[in-house]
């Protein structure tokens, strides 16, 4: 009897599933009023790279009507060509790409213009011959927060008396060959030129905190007189400072009396931003990961039938706790300083002499 209930109960339940279920037309509408969107991201090298891989997981939601596949390239160009092959052969609406480095885009992107599927590119650029090859992209102005950076340091040298031949820089650029690194890059060699500045050495951190610290470590070896440390993302400053007071020294932005200056890009990390009201770090120029939101606005409008812009700049801030220049003109445009509010260093809780070793 309880073996004849059991298969009367499963009947009824496939007879029930079977009602519920949608008809293969049913399912194929549906499926319709999707936007299949296929996104390359880059990697997970740093918070910034998190709140960006969120901003656009939270925005291409089956509730907003998308089904996103999405596809983590570990700092790898070839497995991002490979991720793009994949979502041709998927046949998806829009391909997004956040690319690692410029270059080498060409033959694939032409691969999906050749399949029709609208590429759109985030964060940083892609170097292509053929322009055509992406339909349009939103990002950072990368040398612009470098210009930043370097004219609030030519400001507030100059408010202090230092002089440019006593400026020694050094650069732990980001990921070679990345936009954010070319851009910023490029901003501190002409300021240094320009200046005069000596820019002693520039190496790669990789846009993350163990590789920052290693550099650091490395150029403290190399020289003594380093006393300006321009950082091209937040980790590679955390990084820096870990290696300086390792080092013995003390970070910040007096630098007549011996103190490192850590200059930094992104402002996303936690202990970043609190270093920064520190003053352990000087100043932060801000680089904004939320495109999720910037993406869709450009499907949108694809969507509706309309040309969205090629190049789309986000407006970014700049940040300091140090009160000296309350403004900067780049290319005769003011940009604003943000000042945060300076607090003092947590104190490192007092360990009890019973417990000390
Ligand atoms: O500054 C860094 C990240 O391309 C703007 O990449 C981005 C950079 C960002 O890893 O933290």
């Amino acid at each position: 009897m309880k073996r004849y209930l059991l298969i009367l109960t499963a009947v009824v339940l496939c007879l029930a599933a079977a009602c519920n279920k949608p008809s293969v037309e049913q399912e194929e509408e549906f499926a319709e009023d999707y936007i299949l969107i296929g996104f390359s991201q880059l990697g997970a090298e740093s918070d910034w790279r998190s709140a960006n891989t969120e901003s656009m997981k939270s925005t291409f939601t089956a509730a907003n009507g998308y089904e996103l596949i999405f596809e983590d390239g570990q700092q790898k160009q070839s497995n991002q060509i490979t991720a793009i092959r994949t979502f041709i052969q998927q046949e998806v609406d829009y391909i997004v790409l956040a690319p690692v480095t410029e270059t080498g885009w060409d033959t694939v992107l032409q691969e999906a213009k050749d399949a029709g599927i609208p590429v759109i590119i985030v964060d940083r650029m892609v170097d292509v011959d053929d322009e055509t090859l992406f339909t349009s992209w939103v990002g950072s102005n990368f040398e612009l927060e470098g210009k930043k950076v370097t004219e609030w340091l030519h400001r507030y040298t100059e408010a202090c008396g230092i002089q440019p031949e006593e400026i020694n820089i050094v650069n732990i650029q980001g990921t070679i060959g990345a936009s954010a690194q070319i851009g910023r890059t490029k901003a501190l060699a002409d300021a240094a030129k320009e200046h005069g500045w000596n820019l002693l050495a520039e190496m790669t951190g990789d846009f993350t905190q163990a590789k920052g610290r290693e550099v650091m470590e490395y150029l403290l070896d190399g020289y003594d007189n380093i006393n300006v440390v321009y950082c091209e993302n937040d980790h590679e400053a955390l990084g820096a400072i870990e290696a300086i007071e390792a080092a013995g020294k003390t970070v910040g932005p007096d630098i007549a009396n011996g103190e490192i200056m850590v200059l930094a890009f992104d402002g996303i990390n936690d202990e970043a931003v609190a270093y920064l009201k520190e003053g352990k770090i000087t100043c932060i120029a801000e680089c904004n990961p939320l495109h999720g939101p910037r993406v869709k606005a450009i499907i949108d409008q694809l969507e509706a039938g309309r040309v969205p812009g090629k190049l789309n700049f986000v407006e970014e801030g700049f940040s300091s706790a140090d009160t000296t220049v309350s403004s900067l003109v780049i290319d005769g445009q003011v940009y604003g300083v943000t000042l945060v509010e300076k607090t003092e260093p947590v104190a490192e809780p007092e360990v009890p002499e019973s417990e000390q070793e």
